[in-house]
C-alpha cells in the first residue's frame, strides 16, 4: 500500500513556539481566532500534487533520487489511484484543509481526448470519495497545456487550430471535474504561450487567440453554473523566453482589452513575481489595488539564481508584509495558499515533505500573527491616510470629481501663489513599525 509510505509519520499537532518536535507546528493553530476568524480561514493552505507527489525529483542533469513507490507501475490508472491514495494519507497526516492538482497530475492522459477524459473521470470518482472520508477541499484544479509535445508552440497560441481544440478538450474536462469537486478555483497558466523567438511569431494574432480561448472557458464556465473563479497566473518567463501572461499588470492590460476584467482574477505566484523583476508584495499590492486578487502560489526564488526555483517559503518579514495587505483587503474570498514548492532533490526522506510544508505553513502563521499586531495598533493604515488625507477633501476632492481644468486650476494655484511643503515620506520609520511586529 502506497499510503503505508508515510506511516512513521505522526499526524502534525500544534505544539507551540516552545516545541521541539520538527514534525509539529510552532504557529500554525488552525482554530486559533486571529481578527475574529479561525486561523486556518484566513490562510486557506493547499498542497500541491504536481511538486509533492509526481515530481520524481529529476532536474536537467540527473534523473529522479526520490522513492515514490506509487510510481512504479507508469503512468497508468492503477498508478493513479495509488498515488492518490499516498496523497490522501500525506492530507489526512499534515491536516491541511485543500489540494489543487493539473489533470495529468491525478490521471494517465492517455492517447486521445476521450481517452484522457474518461480516465480523469474515473480518478475524479475516488478523489470524491476520498474528499469525503478525509474533509480535504479542492482550492483549484487546472488543465496542463504544456508538457506534451504538441505544446510545444503553445496551447491557445498555436500556430495550429486543431492544437488550440485540443486544450479546449482537456480544458472542458477539468473545469467540469473542478466543478464537480466542489473546487472552488480553476486556473489558467500559460505554460508556454508566449515565443522564442519574434522571427517566427504574429504577435497580433497570438493575443487574440488566447482572448478568444478566455472568453471561452468564461462561457463554458457560466454554462456549466461552475460558481467559482477563473484565475490567470502570471508569469514572465520559462519555459518560453517570454510569457504573454507577464505580470500582474500585463494581464490586467490584456484582460481589459478583451473585455474580461470582471470575470477573470489573478492567482499571483511569489516566485513569478520575481523572476519579472517585481516584489510578491508588489504584485499583490497591484492586484488588491485593481479589484484582481483571487489566490496565491506561495514559494520562493533563490535570490542568486535567475530561474523558478520554487522553493518552500521562509521570509517572515515577506509573508508579514504580504498578509497585512491581504487581510487589509478583506482577506481571501475563493482564494488562498498554494505551495506551489518543491523539496529539494536531496531531501528524499518521507518526512522532508512534512518538514516542507510545517515550515511553510508556520511562516504563514507568523505573517497573519504579525500582521494582526500591525492592523489592530493601526499605526500604518493611519499614516497612509493621513497621507493621503487632502485628496479627501476640498481642492483635492474637487480636483478628482473632474470639475476643474487644467486651465482653472493653474490659475487658481498662481492667484493663492502656491508654495506646498515636502513632508518626509517616513521610510525608515515605517519599515521599523513593520520590524517591531515581525
Ligand atoms: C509553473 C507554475 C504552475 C502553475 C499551474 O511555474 O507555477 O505549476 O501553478 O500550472
Ligand atoms: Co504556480
Amino acid at each position: 500500500m502506497t499510503a503505508a509510505y508515510w506511516d512513521a509519520i505522526p499526524p502534525i499537532r500544534f505544539e507551540g513556539p516552545g516545541t521541539d518536535n520538527p514534525l509539529a507546528f510552532r504557529f500554525y493553530d488552525k482554530d486559533r481566532t486571529v481578527l475574529g476568524k479561525p486561523m486556518a480561514d484566513h490562510l486557506r493552505v493547499a498542497v500541491c500534487y504536481w511538486h509533492s507527489f509526481c515530481w520524481p525529483g529529476s532536474d536537467v542533469f540527473g534523473p529522479g533520487t526520490f522513492a515514490r513507490p506509487w510510481h512504479q507501475d507508469g503512468d497508468t490508472l492503477a498508478a493513479a489511484e495509488a498515488k492518490l491514495a499516498a496523497a490522501f494519507a500525506f492530507f489526512e497526516k499534515l491536516g491541511q484543509p485543500f489540494f489543487c492538482f493539473h489533470d495529468v497530475d491525478v490521471a494517465p492522459l492517455g492517447e486521445t481526448l476521450a481517452e484522457g477524459r474518461h480516465a480523469l473521470e474515473h480518478i475524479a470518482e475516488r478523489m470524491q470519495a476520498a474528499m469525503a472520508r478525509t474533509g480535504t477541499k479542492l482550492l483549484w484544479g487546472t488543465a496542463n497545456l504544456f508538457s506534451h509535445p504538441r505544446y510545444m508552440a503553445g496551447a491557445a497560441t498555436n500556430p495550429d487550430p486543431d492544437v488550440f481544440a485540443f486544450a479546449a478538450g482537456q480544458v472542458r474536462a477539468t473545469l467540469e471535474v473542478t466543478h464537480r469537486l466542489g473546487g472552488v478555483n480553476y486556473v489558467l497558466w500559460g505554460g508556454r504561450e508566449g515565443y522564442e523567438t519574434l522571427l517566427n511569431t504574429d504577435l497580433r494574432r497570438e493575443a487574440d487567440q488566447l482572448g478568444r480561448f478566455m472568453a471561452m472557458v468564461v462561457e463554458h464556465k457560466h454554462k456549466i453554473g461552475f460558481p467559482g473563479t477563473i484565475l490567470i497566473e502570471p508569469k514572465p518567463c520559462e519555459p518560453t523566453k517570454h510569457q504573454y501572461d507577464h505580470d500582474a499588470a500585463t494581464v490586467h492590460a490584456f484582460l481589459l482589452k478583451y473585455g474580461l476584467e470582471k470575470e477573470i482574477r489573478l492567482n499571483i505566484e511569489a516566485n513569478h513575481a520575481t523572476l519579472a523583476g517585481h516584489a510578491f508584495e508588489h504584485e499583490i499590492a497591484y492586484a488588491i489595488a485593481n479589484d484582481l486578487l483571487g489566490c496565491c502560489d506561495i514559494n520562493r526564488g533563490d535570490p542568486q539564481n535567475g530561474w523558478d526555483t520554487d522553493q518552500f517559503p521562509n521570509d517572515v518579514a515577506e509573508a508579514t508584509a504580504v498578509l497585512t495587505r491581504i487581510v487589509s483587503a478583506g482577506g481571501f474570498t475563493t482564494g488562498g495558499f498554494n505551495f506551489d514548492a518543491k523539496l529539494r532533490r536531496q531531501s528524499i526522506d518521507p518526512e522532508d515533505l512534512f518538514h516542507a510544508h510545517i515550515g511553510g505553513m508556520d511562516i504563514l502563521a507568523r505573517g497573519l500573527i504579525a500582521a494582526e499586531r500591525i492592523l489592530t495598533e493601526g499605526r500604518l493604515a493611519r499614516f497612509v491616510a493621513d497621507r493621503y488625507a487632502g485628496w479627501d477633501q476640498g481642492r483635492g476632492r474637487a480636483i478628482l470629481a473632474g470639475g476643474l481644468s487644467l486651465a482653472q486650476l493653474a490659475d487658481e494655484a498662481m492667484a493663492e501663489n502656491l508654495k506646498p511643503a515636502p513632508r518626509s515620506g517616513r521610510q525608515e520609520y515605517l519599515e521599523n513599525l513593520l520590524s517591531h511586529h515581525v
